[in-house]
């Protein structure tokens, strides 16, 4: 089932996700309406938060190649467990930030740690696209958004957007 995907401002993006102590059938189900909704947007990626669920739950495909098939992976508790010194800039976008680009930097590859689904720990080395969306997501679980690494008046101008934005989508559905 896709779920609705919360814009920014709004104190449940602020917050620090709580770990997941143990997998469950609805943390399962959550990471499907998950997917389902990222997909659907679409995105490459997308964390619990973002549809109001305060668990360190993240899902992305970053597949970006046509006719390649999909790659949806769900990281329960995900953690970077190295990042290269080596840095990397793309304009990254957000879900919860609809229509606004900017250029972010980050280490350019990272190896993460996380739980599969079944309950299985796995680790793997990241680097590209892959890098920087998984970053972003686990940035989202500590109520993190790229827009904090922008300088602060060109946030505030966003911030002021997202507001606006929120306000008319609200008389929209009046
Ligand atoms: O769909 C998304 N695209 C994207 C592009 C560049 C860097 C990061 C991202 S993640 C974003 C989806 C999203 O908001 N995830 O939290
Ligand atoms: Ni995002």
């Amino acid at each position: 089932m896709k779920r609705p995907i919360i814009i920014h401002p709004d104190p449940r993006l602020k917050k620090l996700a709580a770990p997941v102590p143990d997998l469950s059938d609805d943390l399962r189900v959550l990471a499907e309406d998950m997917l389902e909704t990222m997909y659907a947007a679409p995105g490459i990626g997308l964390a619990a938060p973002q549809v109001g669920e305060l668990v360190r739950l993240v899902v992305v495909d970053c597949v970006k190649e046509d006719g390649a098939p999909p790659r949806p992976i769900a990281m329960f508790n995900p953690e970077i467990t190295a990042s290269s010194d080596e840095v990397s800039t793309y304009e990254e976008g957000c879900l919860s930030i609809p229509e606004i680009y900017e250029d972010v930097t980050r280490p350019a590859a990272v190896t993460v740690r996380w739980i599969d689904p079944d309950g299985n720990e796995q680790q793997e080395d990241f680097d590209g696209l892959w890098s920087t969306c998984i970053q972003h997501e686990i940035d989202h679980l500590d109520g993190k958004l790229f827009i904090d690494y922008l300088k602060p008046l060109k946030r505030q101008l966003i911030t002021r957007k997202m507001v606006k934005l929120k306000r008319e989508r609200a008389r929209e559905k009046a």
